[in-house]
């Protein structure tokens, strides 16, 4: 073998080894790929590094860019991007003629071309985020974000913060790898985290910060799993006695209280989905209420043969109407074990009268609930048991929640259904058994190939349910594998399918919780103990 030879494999070698050393140590924001999360739909980035002044002024445009939600989350943004002691509330970044230094970027322009702050299913989020040293258009903003809708900006935002990375040798904030021309939208328009308020009481602090983590990952719904079988925390002024379901009197919500989450979710392009659980699941109301019970021996599900079981249902829901602006409420419906019915005098009677089997007052008591939620204007969601058991005389515009069977969706969607997908042998999360790879390798859309019953799949949701996990740990129990399921339901479904998610995904996800951790998010190591691969 020629000297020259040897030389070059040696140099191949070092090549080599370098690039995978690269891709498994800590991950740096100067190294590719770019570190996003979740990977926008299209991007192209080039090989300059480019400084972000602290004071840099935030431009706004069109009919929406002055709404005060994009002034607030520049406000956010700023905050997360500029922390350190040289930031943006530095004597030195605000005095001007102080300065040292010139920066590439000093300003940001933000284009809204609507106005409206409607905040529905369907809302487009889309937004294109350009970052160079000088546009060529116009003399100001080196940072351009243009979105159809608030929402859309406040995605761009996100995104633009995970392109600032603060170094430590220059003591200022950096873009790697500009210019950056980012075009977006998701792919899936419902995002989802469930929260369970009812087998452990969160504070609305708690809630909060869930609900700001789950902008970082552009997740956009949080569906709130109130009330259950253990406690009823909700304030509901129709029937003022529910909440003597809640656990005490300080582990409770007031109207007030979820009126702020709600507006607190919002500003964050956020939607609250309310759920009350029925006719199972509802054991604590007849703390209050003890004739929802069809008996003491007989806590659920609710007393099928009252009118009062509906007018307290109705009271409930026009009280969370005016909570709740977004179109979905969900009303539950599963695991509804109907034998005591058939072992409470009065229920059997009225069964009998009726000549209805158990299964058959399950879909009355469904149906009716349903129809009181269409009257006040909402969307019902249920679980999947319902559509199992009498799919067909569900109303048409029922979305069908996912958990239990995996071609339920399949199923549903076949039948005219939209759905939700949440298998729970990978997108629930108390399930610590699962690794992030199988969140992240979980497809809503596995096994539909038409079109036309793809888009009736609106999204997914993981599940974080209440019984083993509360404040203490709720927050690193989500985190970082929920974020494996947001860049599954945002991004292209061949950007998060094709290569090997060792090198196309980790080393972005190691990037991504350790943002999580830099603003305050406890969020677990992707590979210690949570979401950890057992060894095989
Ligand atoms: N509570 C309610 C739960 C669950 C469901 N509904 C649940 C069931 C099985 C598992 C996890 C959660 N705790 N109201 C089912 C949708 Cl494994």
């Amino acid at each position: 073998m020629s000297p020259n030879l040897l030389l070059l494999l040696l140099l191949l070698l070092m090549f080599f080894s370098l690039s995978i050393t690269s891709s498994l140590s800590s991950p740096s924001p100067a190294d590719s790929p770019p570190y996003l999360w979740p990977l926008p739909a299209e991007f192209s980035f080039g090989n300059e590094t480019l400084s972000v002044d602290p004071a840099v002024a935030l431009i706004v445009a069109g009919h929406g860019g002055g709404s005060p939600i994009v002034r607030a989350a520049f406000e956010r943004y700023m905050g997360m991007i500029f922390k350190h002691a040289s930031g943006r509330a530095s004597l030195l970044a605000r005095i001007r003629f102080l300065r040292m230094v010139e920066y590439d970027i000093t300003s940001l322009k933000i284009v809204v071309h609507s106005g409206s702050e409607e905040l529905q299913l369907g809302v487009d989020e889309s937004y294109t985020l350009m970052v160079s040293k000088k546009d060529e258009q116009s003399i100001v903003g080196a940072v351009t974000i243009e979105a159809n809708t608030v929402y859309g900006a406040l995605r761009g935002l996100e995104t633009f913060s995970q392109l600032c990375a603060f170094d430590y040798l220059t003591q200022s904030v950096q873009i790697y790898k500009a210019p950056w021309y980012i075009q977006d939208k998701p792919r899936f328009q419902y995002r989802g985290l469930l929260i369970d308020t009812s087998r452990h009481y969160l504070p609305i602090d708690v809630i909060k910060q869930i609900i700001e983590s789950m902008s970082f990952a552009k997740l956009n719904v949080l569906h709130w799993h109130i009330v259950d079988e253990q406690s009823f925390p909700l304030e509901t002024p129709t029937y003022p006695n529910l909440w003597k379901g809640a656990y005490s009197r300080w582990e409770r919500y007031t109207v007030e209280d979820a009126s702020e989450i709600v507006r607190f979710a919002k500003m964050r392009g956020i939607n609250v989905m309310p759920e009350v659980d029925v006719p199972g699941h509802a054991e604590s109301w007849g703390t209050g209420y003890p004739d929802l019970w069809p008996s003491l021996s007989c806590r659920e599900p609710l007393d099928v043969t009252k009118n009062f079981t509906f007018d307290v249902i109705s009271g409930i829901l026009a009280d969370m109407r005016k909570i709740f602006p977004f179109e979905l409420f969900h009303l539950g419906g599963d695991e509804v074990n109907t034998d005591c019915w058939k072992n409470t005098t009065h229920v059997k009677e009225w069964l009998q009268g009726r000549n209805f089997t158990t299964k058959d007052a399950y879909k009355y008591f469904v149906l009716r609930a349903q129809q009181i939620a269409i009257s006040k204007n909402w969307t019902p969601v249920n679980w999947e048991e319902t559509f199992s058991s009498f799919g067909k005389y569900l109303d048409p515009r029922t979305v069908v929640h996912n958990w239990l069977v995996s071609d339920i969706c399949q199923k549903a969607v076949a039948k005219g259904f939209r759905c939700i997908f949440s298998n729970q042998g990978y997108w629930y999360l108390d399930h610590l058994d699962v690794p992030w790879d199988e969140v992240y390798n979980t497809e809503p859309l596995h096994g539909i190939n038409e079109t036309s019953h793809q888009k009736l799949v609106i999204g997914g949701e993981v599940c974080m349910w209440g019984e083993t996990a509360d404040t203490s740990v709720v927050l690193q129990t989500i985190w970082p594998r929920a974020a494996a399921a947001a860049e599954r339901m945002w991004s292209t479904r061949e950007a998060v399918s094709k290569g090997n998610i060792t090198l196309t995904a980790l080393p972005r996800l190691h990037y991504f919780r350790c943002l999580l951790n830099n603003r305050g998010v406890p969020a677990a190591p992707v590979d210690n103990f949570y979401a950890r691969r057992p060894p095989s």
